[in-house]
């Protein structure tokens, strides 16, 4: 085990469930997804049973029946009104008692194929009780997506996994097996499209050689249901084919863009659509025209919308203008709600600022109530120590996801006025992917967990994401009881540990300027942008530490509906993890646990390096049940780890103390590092990539 086979490594029958053997399985239906389900299911109950399953035509008693919408067999033993409601990718998994047999069904064939992964997954991770059986899943969001940061030179940004896994070079002739893998690996979880190249996009990508390579991946993803989409630069008219102009208001622009679409989708007849990165850190955009983001977005939009194509339009926007950067993307995307066609999706980051350790929601979640709103979730780890340091992600999607926006009054939770459960509008989520071409795919072993999660909360954000935790180790790992309850306790703890040895108490932003791996709360770069550097965010002085966003300072707090603005906004109320985001505090500030705000920073630094260090033990003492290169690799990365969480905690505490001139307390180590030795290092991201 080296990782390649990602969740499809263990293979093995949890033990209460080793007497569902069929004995054959029946298909009815056709068409290359549903032959690709069929092969999936007999392939995958061999694998599991460790036999031969042969097909039959005659439908008996302990058989496994997979079966499409109209066949007169699934009419008879499923009602209209249940198909209805399963939609496009929707399944059922049913035991019918009468006929003592288990159906898989759904109205297409992606959704047969969902139910057959669905199905070898339970298997492995749940006890089945046979005669209760009746699941019917529908997903939550309609557009479950990826996004590739992946240039056409091959190298990833943000990517810690090695070189780009789309090989542009050899394609669309030569098709690396990979491909497939990867297909396989996002249909498991229901992933259903892909931005294959980077929101910085060359314009490039719209080449027609180019085209042909899209297309040749295209082809290999289709059978599993995924679509594929492109990052575009909106120059490109003027940058590929010398237009004066890049105005969406022009008519020769979007005659250029006309035809650009055309020609894709001749090409590529289920072609998702656009994801566009306009007027941030630098790309251009209808702005440079006098134009909105909303009629640059709508310009696209109605070309695509024959062609059932989306525009994802992101909101990732903030200038250097001395305005509070947390408050810009809804200070510029407010004014636009109502504004943007069905078939466009504004994607927008989790927090206000840039996928930290920890951010509140993004207040455009909820306010913006005439527009659909896709979350971007990183499942890359460009915050939170590439791929060196072991943190689930489960327990940040889910936070995120869960708060109340209370845009509609309690309840109204970022996945509930995201998701379709809130309107008949387009829905998506997008992840940006952690994926490359190391032999385990995503750079740590676990990692490969992040994407998983991404993956099962996209279609269903109510699951529980220790279950998610412990299902992807039974599929990874091992099935050791022991192992998987203390692992999948680790992982639930790794998120908050990284948390409290980076940027506890709601700090944000406190890394190295450009590669953001290590910490650098002293970084001072001549004539760089303000708000790149930490300084920007921690403003600790003499007097206090934290930025002060409440309606005293720069009032980001009145972007969030009631009650939760005041709740952030009286330093007494506001959360613990979120309080340095939202106050400037003296370092003397009393918290209700009596602490000193002082103490309180020391102590939580020094619970992220015991917490890596716990983590250390409980993956030793399990050395038994993981294989062994799986153990090691990730033995030395919690080595780093560690390491690492001290470097943390030197650097900040002893930064941070030349303000607050306070010994550390009791209980914290002390220092390996000295702050001017550590001010001196220089950061070798070449070894980090
Ligand atoms: C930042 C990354 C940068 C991305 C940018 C984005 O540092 O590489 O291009 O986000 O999301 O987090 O556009």
């Amino acid at each position: 085990y080296d990782g390649r086979e990602l969740w499809f490594a263990q293979n093995k029958i949890l033990k209460a469930n080793v007497h569902l053997k069929p004995n054959f399985v029946n298909a009815i239906g056709e068409g290359t997804t549903f032959d690709l389900a069929k092969k999936e299911l007999v392939s995958g109950l061999e694998g599991l049973f460790d036999c031969t399953i042969n097909y039959q035509n005659e439908v008996q008693p302990g058989n496994i029946v997979i079966a499409l919408k109209n066949s007169g067999f699934v009419d008879a033993a499923i009602s209209n009104t249940e198909m209805t409601s399963l939609g496009e990718e929707g399944f059922i998994i049913k035991y019918i008692a009468s006929k003592k047999l288990i159906l898989l069904t759904g109205n297409t064939e992606v959704s047969v194929l969902y139910a057959v992964y669905h199905y070898l997954r339970l298997l492995q991770t749940s006890k089945i009780n046979l005669s209760s059986l009746n699941i019917i899943e529908v997903p939550s969001y309609q557009k479950r997506v990826l996004n590739h940061w992946d240039n056409l030179d091959g190298s990833v940004e943000r990517g810690y996994a090695g070189r780009s896994i789309w090989k542009w070079d050899d394609l669309p002739n030569v098709l690396s097996k990979r491909y497939i893998s990867y297909a396989k690996a996002n249909a498991s979880i229901g992933i259903n499209g892909t931005v294959l190249n980077n929101v910085n996009a060359s314009p490039d990508i719209l080449l027609p050689e180019y085209l042909l390579k899209v297309k040749a991946i295209a082809s290999v993803l289709r059978p599993f249901g995924i679509q594929v989409y492109l990052s575009v630069n909106f120059s490109s008219p003027a940058i590929l084919d010398g237009l004066a102009t890049a105005n969406p208001k022009d008519k020769h622009v979007v005659l250029w863009w006309k035809n650009k679409v055309e020609e894709i989708y001749q090409l590529i007849p289920d072609f998702g659509g656009f994801l566009v990165k306009a007027n941030s850190e630098g790309q251009p955009g209808p702005m440079d025209f006098g134009c909105t983001h909303a009629e640059g977005a709508n310009m696209l939009a109605d070309i695509l919308a024959p062609y059932e194509g989306v525009v994802m339009w992101r909101a990732f926007v903030y200038n250097a203008n001395g305005n509070d950067r947390a408050k810009q993307a809804y200070e510029e995307f407010m004014p636009l709600d109502n504004k943007f066609r069905k078939n466009v999706l504004v994607q927008v980051k989790n927090g206000p600022i840039d996928f930290q350790p920890r951010e509140p929601f993004s207040p455009l979640f909820g306010a913006m109530k005439g527009t659909s709103l896709m979350p971007e979730l990183q499942i890359t780890q460009e915050y939170l120590g590439f791929s060196s340091h072991l943190v689930y992600l489960g327990t940040l999607y889910k936070e995120f996801l869960w708060s109340d926006t209370y845009s509609n009054g309690r309840g109204s939770t970022v996945a509930q006025v995201s998701s379709n459960k809130n309107s008949k509008r387009i829905s998506g989520i997008a992840g940006v992917a952690n994926i490359g071409s190391d032999n385990n795919w995503c750079g740590h072993h676990f990692a490969q967990s992040n994407w998983y999660v991404f993956g099962r909360l996209a279609w269903n954000p109510s699951l529980n994401v220790r279950h998610i935790a412990k299902e992807w180790i039974r599929l990874t790992l091992t099935q050791d009881e022991h192992a998987v309850k203390e692992i999948a306790s680790m992982m639930m703890k790794s998120r908050e540990a990284v948390v409290n040895y980076m940027t506890p108490l709601g700090l944000h932003h406190l890394m190295g300027w450009d590669h953001h791996y290590g910490p650098e709360p002293w970084c001072v770069i001549p004539n760089a942008r303000a708000d790149w550097l930490p300084s920007y965010y921690h403003k600790a002085d003499s007097l206090g530490i934290g930025f002060n966003r409440s309606s005293s300072g720069t009032n980001a707090t009145e972007q969030y509906a009631e009650p939760l603005r005041e709740l952030f906004d009286n330093e007494a109320s506001c959360p613990l993890e979120y309080l340095l985001w939202f106050h400037h505090l003296s370092w003397n500030y009393e918290l209700k646990n009596g602490n000193s705000l002082w103490e309180e920073l020391c102590y939580h630094y020094q619970d992220g390096v015991n917490q890596v260090r716990s983590f250390r033990k409980i993956w030793k003492s399990l050395e038994a049940n993981i294989a062994t290169q799986q153990f090691i690799e990730v033995n030395e990365k919690l080595k780093i780890q560690e390491k690492e969480a001290i470097w943390w905690r030197d650097a900040c505490l002893l930064y941070f103390q030349s303000f607050s001139k306070q010994a550390l307390p009791y209980g914290v180590d002390n220092p390996i590092y000295k702050l001017e030795e550590l001010k001196k290092q220089k950061f070798d991201l070449q070894h980090h990539n």
